[in-house]
């Protein structure tokens, strides 16, 4: 999933001790641009033949839809991990990250079949895998990677890099890959190679994001809208919090909600859990013999019914009134799908209870953050109510940020 990967952040905002909310995001993408460039001419001596960027996500709603088959509504955050390279003779990639220090050099052997490069380089190797598999002829490349998107927080740092590599590795080598064949290339290297049994969400949002917008996807169809999500014109924000929570075995309960939603399509006869209407939920609930089961089923069905409802209401103007279907969508995720933490939960509380019009967990779940909707001259109000909330019970404080809709994988 999203918390294993690699990349570095050093000068990252997570690190703030007070809850000032970082108001004047993009701020840091000049940096760690200059970063990825400044560790390849330290590492490989000389330029890179350029930089290559890939956001961080939030998703605004549709959580655990992805692999039903189903809805979700992400959007770019200003976050990004930049990959500076250029290509070298042969079959062979040499990575380095600020995180990790020393570089790692894998060739042709190695990404001959999954599981041979292990550790965050597995990302990259996964992609080279997935590329190669799928008949590409990648060139060799020296890559130095810099990142601003935090690791273990739910943002999507894996899928950043994934798909910042990705990017560079097509420049370079040419190759005759359309941005929208990314995606499911980068799941590949995720799903296949790391061995993580992700969605096609966070690719998705990485790779096909446009600034200012939220991306609806159909993840059946691969079928996207760009909804125009404009904040600032609204006078509204989206405060990130980031829980800090420690993950607690996410990867296998990922693995068991989606194996619980597999069981159940199969159980009512229909190919995914996006094949429930909202109309027919209750005829569904009733066919199927245990509790949990049933409200695993709720939540899929439901949150489904929710995004298409966001969706409306942005096509309409309507942004504030957004905020009850988000509120809806945490309280499924807790309640139906089981899938949030107590850190979670008080960061939620508190942002409602300081006057968010809505808010919700964002990603996978088990720790991650939470997007709350809110004016923007409450941003700072809420983000120390939160703040405050965690200090009474004694959590660790919340790392907090303001996100702006922005684009998706790019060359700089
Ligand atoms: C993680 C996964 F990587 C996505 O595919 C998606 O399932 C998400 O959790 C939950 O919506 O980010």
């Amino acid at each position: 999933m999203t918390d294993t990967a690699p990349p570095a952040v050093p000068a990252s905002p997570t690190a703030r001790p007070r809850a000032a909310v970082d108001p004047a995001r993009p701020g840091p993408v000049a940096d760690v641009a200059d970063r990825a460039a400044a560790g390849f001419a330290d590492r490989y001596a000389g330029s890179p033949a350029g930089r290559w960027a890939a956001p961080g996500r939030a998703n605004l709603i549709g959580e655990h839809t992805d692999y039903n088959d189903g809805f979700v509504l992400p959007f770019a955050l200003p976050l990004r991990t930049v990959v500076a390279a250029d290509r070298q003779d042969g079959p062979r990639w040499t990575v380095w990250s600020e995180l990790s220090g020393e570089p790692v050099s894998f060739g042709a052997d190695e990404v001959a079949e999954p599981g041979r490069v292990t550790g965050w380089a597995a990302y990259v190797a996964g992609v080279v895998w997935a590329l190669r598999d799928a008949g590409h002829d990648v060139p060799g490349a020296r890559l130095a990677i810099a990142s601003d998107v935090p690791l273990g927080s739910g943002l999507s740092s894996s899928a950043a890099l994934e798909a910042a590599v990705l990017a560079a590795l097509v420049d370079l080598g040419g190759l005759d890959l359309p941005a929208e064949r990314w995606p499911r290339l980068a799941q590949r290297a995720e799903n296949a190679y790391v061995g993580a049994p992700t969605g096609i969400l966070d690719q998705s949002a990485v790779i096909r994001c446009r600034a200012g917008h939220a991306l609806f996807l159909d993840c059946r169809t691969e079928a996207i809208e760009h909804i125009p999500f404009d904040l600032a014109a609204a006078g509204l924000a989206v405060l990130v919090v980031d829980s800090r929570a420690p993950h607690r075995h996410a990867d296998g309960e990922y693995a068991a909600r989606r194996a619980a939603c597999e069981r159940a399509a199969h159980l009512l006869g229909v190919p995914a859990l996006r094949d429930v209407p909202a109309a027919g939920l209750d005829a569904a609930l009733a066919r199927l013999d245990d509790d949990e089961t049933r409200r695993r089923v709720r939540h899929v069905v439901t949150e489904d019914q929710r995004v298409l409802d966001t969706v409306e209401l942005l096509r309409a103007g309507r942004v504030r009134d957004t905020g009850p279907l988000l509120t809806a969508s945490h309280a499924s995720m807790r309640d139906d799908f089981e899938i949030t933490v107590p850190e979670v939960d008080t960061a939620v509380e508190a942002a409602l209870a300081a006057g968010a019009y809505g808010a919700r967990m964002t990603g996978g779940g088990f720790g991650g953050c939470v997007l709350a909707l809110v004016d923007a001259d409450r941003a700072d109000a809420v983000a120390d109510a939160v703040t405050a909330a965690y200090a009474e019970r004694g959590y660790r404080a919340p790392g907090l940020y303001r996100a702006t809709p922005a684009p998706g994988a790019h060359r700089l």
